[in-house]
């Protein structure tokens, strides 16, 4: 593609260079594997500037990597890296194939490094590029989990203890040799972890039985002064799913989430006429249009896509925006597996955007941390990020080489018969 294609003429200047200072002369994609994969996009400008977005997309890693490599970089040398809309709209709707968690993830790559050199240039971290901040800090909420009930409740207590505000619960089901979100042998819990998918086997009878459980002894043991969460993980019908919520309203759940999946976006209204637990949805959603019936129909209280998979910071601002003519609020992903740069980006948004409910946060390892240097910080329940320039993460090329890709796949789950069920 030649380059004359994407610079103006005539040369636009602005307080901070121009158009030519802005060009991106290179574009790559970085693959590391610091105890989990993570895939990065670095672009560069004439003037030197560096910006950086997660392309992390869990057990499909090479398939993103590809389509930036492939389709997206090509497209990119040249270009004016300060025309994020209108690149955006390039990748999005002169596509022809649109959406879909490849597409949209390496879309959203590209956006997110584009406002990172943004923020460079203008010397502002990002929050204030989005319109200024709206609170001092991220509620975050982190995962406790426990082979049981006493083991769960043990683990809400550690997290209260360094200050989290709201935690997530799961605890082991009785019968089930390895439920949803249980770590083994105290290590963090990690899904993917296996080159081809483990196979685990689910009971709803049995989970439907444990859960109501689970709450009462948590409120019980730490009363009403901390949120809960609880994640369903798609694994109910949307029958089962309105009996669980109605069961655990006595616990005042801040959300259940992903109680059933959500391809039928309609399936959430049968939830809606039999509880009032707040209800949350969206990680593997990618786009505005997975989530227009449940926004307008205000079937759900949190939208749970977060930039890396939802088309990055300009679609995400679409999104919330619509979502908060719905007095939906946001409540990002944020499980280990998008990387540190998603994280930043998504702090920063959560800065700023006006219907914010909670973030996500559940720990990178050290090894991470080293390899994304990063001024986000914790305190007091929340996360807050530092004023560097654009999102503040950045990464430590040498240090990621040491860590090759590792093939992961995320398991799978069957019925006690051997039937396929959601995972
Ligand atoms: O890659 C899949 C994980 O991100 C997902 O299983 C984590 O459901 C999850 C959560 O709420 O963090
Ligand atoms: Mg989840």
């Amino acid at each position: 593609m030649s380059t004359n294609a994407h610079t103006d003429a005539h040369t636009e200047t602005t307080t901070h260079g121009s158009s030519r200072d802005r060009e991106i002369v290179d574009a790559r994609v970085i693959v590391t594997c610091p105890g989990r994969n993570f895939v990065t996009l670095r672009i560069e400008t004439r003037s030197g500037v560096v910006g950086l977005g997660d392309a992390t997309l869990n057990g499909r890693e090479l398939a993103v990597a590809s389509y930036l490599q492939d389709h997206l970089v090509p497209n990119l040398i040249g270009r004016d890296a300060g025309r994020i809309e209108d690149i955006w709209q390039f990748f999005y709707r002169g596509a022809y194939w649109r959406r879909g968690p490849v597409t949209m993830t390496a879309i959203a790559a590209v956006d997110v490094a584009l406002w990172d050199i943004l923020g460079k240039m203008a010397g502002l971290p990002l929050y204030q590029l989005l319109g200024g901040r709206s609170r001092e800090g991220a509620l975050v909420y982190a995962h406790a989990n426990g082979r049981d009930i006493s083991e769960a409740s043990e683990e809400v207590g550690k997290y209260r203890e360094k200050g989290f505000l709201a935690v997530r619960a799961q605890c082991g089901v009785p019968g089930v040799k390895k439920a949803y979100g249980i770590s083994s042998g105290g290590k963090p819990y990690e899904p993917a972890e296996s080159e081809l998918p483990a196979e685990t086997v689910w009971s709803t009878p049995k989970y439907l039985e444990v859960v109501p459980k689970l709450f009462e002894r948590l409120r019980a043991d730490h009363g009403n002064d901390v949120e809960l969460l609880h994640d369903v993980h798609h694994r109910l019908s949307p029958i089962e799913a309105a009996r669980l919520a109605r069961d655990v309203e006595p616990y005042r759940l801040f959300w259940l989430e992903d109680a059933t999946p959500a391809e039928n976006q309609k399936s959430f209204e049968l939830i809606r006429q039999h509880s009032v637990t707040p209800l949350a949805v969206g990680e593997v959603f990618n786009s505005i249009w997975d989530c227009k019936h449940l926004i307008e129909n205000q079937l759900i209280d949190y939208i749970r896509t977060t930039i890396v998979h939802g088309g990055g910071i300009t679609h995400l601002r679409r999104l919330a925006d619509f979502a908060g003519l719905h007095q939906v609020r946001t409540g990002f992903h944020g499980a280990t597996d998008l990387s540190p740069v998603c994280m930043g980006a998504a702090l920063h948004f959560d800065t700023w955007v006006p219907n914010f409910g909670i973030q996500e946060y559940m720990f990178h390892s050290e090894e991470t941390n080293e390899v994304f240097p990063h001024d986000y910080v914790f305190r007091d329940g929340r996360l807050h990020v530092g004023d560097t320039p654009g999102h503040g993460v950045t990464i430590d090329e040498k240090l990621a080489a040491r860590y090759p890709y590792s093939p992961k796949q995320l398991p799978i789950a069957r019925l006690e018969d051997g039937s396929m069920w959601d995972w």
